[in-house]
C-alpha cells in the first residue's frame, strides 16, 4: 500500500490540560482557581460536574506514562496548574506541586517522551482574578515571576515551553462571552485581557531562554479560517471581521504587525474602543509581544462559516448559504473540515513566514464508548484524524515547515462548560471506576507513529 512518509524528525504526540485532566483539585496544598470557582458555581457546567476529581491523573500519573509509552508517544503535552505551584499566584510556593511536574517530568524522560509544558490553559489562580484578572497589568507581570519560578525547576529537563494556550479563549470566552471562567461579559475588558496575555508572553520568553538553555519557546493560539457563507459583500465583511477578531488580533501582533487597523475601527465604533486607540498599549509593548519565539504552536478544529446580519432588508446580494451536512460534524456541532487545516497551514506559511510550526492540538468530539467485548470503535475519530494527518502531510510536501503533531487528547476529559458529556480522548475513561481504554484511533495512531507514515487510502479496521 503507498504511504505519506512525514520528516524524519516529525514529532507525534498527544495533548492534555491540568484543569482538565488532574483532579486533586485541593490536594497538598493546591489553592484555587477561577475554574475550580466557576465549575462549583451551580448553572455553569452544562452536567453540573466539576474538575474536582476529573481523570484522577494526579494520583495516577505513573500508569498514565506508562500507558503513552506503551502507544508510543514520542511527545506530550500538558499544562501545569498555576496554583497548585503558587496557591496564591505569587509569593510562598507549594513544594508538593512543584514535586508532583517534576516526577511526572522525570518519568517522561525516563520513558523516553518528551515534555512538552504549557505554562498556561486558563487555570488562573482566583487571588489574580480577585486582583483584577487579565484585564489588569499587574496579572501579566506575574505571570512573569510564575514563568520564572517554573522554568528554574525544570529547566534543565523540559526544552519545550509553551506560554499560553488559546489567549483568544481566555480573553474573548472568559472575558466577553462569559461562557468559561472567570464568566465576565464585558467586550472592552476582554479588549484589555488580550492585550496583557501576548505581553505576559512577550516578557515570559527571554526568561524562559534564560532559564532553560537550548529550550525551544513559543505560544499556542487557536486559529480559524474563515469562509463567508455566499458571494454577498455583506458576508465577505462578516468573514473579514471574524478573521480579524480570532485570528489577525493574535498573529499580527505576535509577528510585528501590531493590532490590526481595521479591527481598532471597528472596535471604536462598536463603542469597545475609545477614539484614541488602544490607551492600555504603553509604549514598547509590541516590540515585546513581537519577540522572535522558536515556534508557532495552532490548534485547528474547524472552520468558520459567516454570514452577516447586517444585509439591508432589500438587496439584490447573493444569499446562498451552505448548510453544514450534520452528517459532517463532531458532538461539538463542529464541522469535519480538513481542507481548513491545509488552508491555515498555507495562510501561515506565506502570510507570516512562521520559522517554525506544530499542531498543538486537533481532535474530534465522539461519544462512541466500549461495546461488549470492552472495544471502542471510535471509527469517526480514525478517520477524522485520518484525513487531517494527511492535509498537513500535503502542507508539508508544499514546503510548510510543520515539526510536529498532537491529538487533542490523550483522554476523555473535562471539556469546560460541557462537562463529561463531551469526549475528545483517544483513550476512553470510565469515570467511575478510572479505568483507561485505549480506542481504536489509539491502536490506529500507534502504528502511523510507529510507521511515522500514513497510507494513501483511508485505513479500515
Ligand atoms: O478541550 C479544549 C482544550 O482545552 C483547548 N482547545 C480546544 C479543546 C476542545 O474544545
Amino acid at each position: 500500500m503507498t504511504q505519506r512518509t512525514f520528516p524524519r524528525s516529525f514529532v507525534w504526540g498527544a495533548a492534555t490540560s491540568s484543569y482538565q485532566i488532574e483532579g486533586g483539585w485541593n490536594a497538598d496544598g493546591r489553592g484555587e482557581s477561577i475554574w475550580d470557582r466557576f465549575s462549583h458555581t451551580p448553572g455553569k457546567i452544562e452536567d453540573g460536574s466539576t474538575g474536582d476529581v476529573a481523570c484522577d491523573h494526579y494520583h495516577r500519573w505513573r500508569e498514565d506514562v506508562a500507558l503513552m509509552q506503551e502507544l508510543g508517544l514520542q511527545a506530550y503535552r500538558f499544562s501545569i496548574a498555576w496554583p497548585r505551584i503558587l496557591p496564591e499566584g505569587c509569593g510562598q510556593v507549594n513544594q508538593a506541586g512543584l514535586d508532583f511536574y517534576k516526577r511526572l517530568v522525570d518519568a517522561l524522560l525516563e520513558a523516553g517522551i518528551t515534555p512538552v509544558v504549557t505554562l498556561y490553559h486558563w487555570d488562573l489562580p482566583q487571588t489574580l482574578e480577585d486582583a483584577g484578572g487579565w484585564p489588569a497589568r499587574s496579572v501579566a507581570e506575574i505571570f512573569v515571576e510564575y514563568a520564572d519560578l517554573v522554568s528554574r525547576e525544570l529547566g534543565d529537563r523540559v526544552k519545550h515551553w509553551i506560554t499560553h494556550n488559546e489567549p483568544w479563549v481566555m480573553a474573548f470566552l472568559g472575558y466577553e462571552k462569559g461562557s468559561k471562567a472567570p464568566g465576565i461579559t464585558d467586550m472592552a475588558a476582554a479588549l484589555v485581557a488580550s492585550h496583557h496575555l501576548l505581553l505576559a508572553h512577550g516578557w515570559a520568553v527571554p526568561v524562559l531562554r534564560q532559564n532553560s538553555p537550548g529550550a525551544e519557546v513559543g505560544i499556542t493560539v487557536n486559529l480559524s479560517p474563515t469562509d463567508p457563507a455566499s458571494p454577498s459583500q455583506y458576508d465577505a465583511d462578516a468573514a473579514r471581521h471574524f478573521d480579524g477578531y480570532m485570528n489577525r488580533w493574535f498573529l499580527d501582533p505576535l509577528y510585528g504587525r501590531g493590532y490590526p487597523a481595521d479591527m481598532i475601527a471597528d472596535y471604536q465604533q462598536d463603542g469597545y474602543l475609545p477614539a484614541e486607540g488602544m490607551p492600555f498599549v504603553q509604549q514598547g509593548d509590541l516590540d515585546v509581544i513581537a519577540t522572535p519565539t522558536d515556534f508557532l504552536g495552532v490548534n485547528y478544529y474547524s472552520r468558520a462559516v459567516l454570514r452577516s446580519d447586517r444585509v439591508p432588508e432589500a438587496t439584490n446580494e447573493p444569499r446562498t448559504i451552505p448548510e453544514s451536512d450534520p452528517a459532517q460534524q463532531t458532538d461539538m456541532g463542529w464541522e469535519v473540515y480538513a481542507p481548513g487545516l491545509y488552508n491555515l497551514l498555507m495562510r501561515l506559511h506565506t502570510d507570516y513566514q512562521i520559522n517554525k510550526l506544530y499542531i498543538t492540538e486537533n481532535g474530534a468530539s465522539y461519544s462512541d464508548g466500549p461495546n461488549e467485548k470492552g472495544v471502542v470503535r471510535d471509527m469517526r475519530r480514525l478517520h477524522f484524524l485520518y484525513d487531517h494527518f494527511t492535509a498537513a502531510h500535503r502542507a508539508i510536501s508544499a514546503g510548510v515547515p510543520l515539526a510536529g503533531y498532537f491529538v487533542w487528547s490523550l483522554f476523555d476529559n473535562f471539556e469546560w462548560e460541557q462537562g463529561y458529556a463531551q469526549r475528545f480522548g483517544i483513550v476512553w475513561v470510565d469515570y467511575t471506576t478510572q479505568q483507561r481504554i485505549p480506542k481504536e484511533s489509539a491502536r490506529w495512531y500507534s502504528r502511523v507513529i510507529a510507521s511515522n507514515a500514513v497510507s494513501a487510502e483511508l485505513p479500515t479496521l
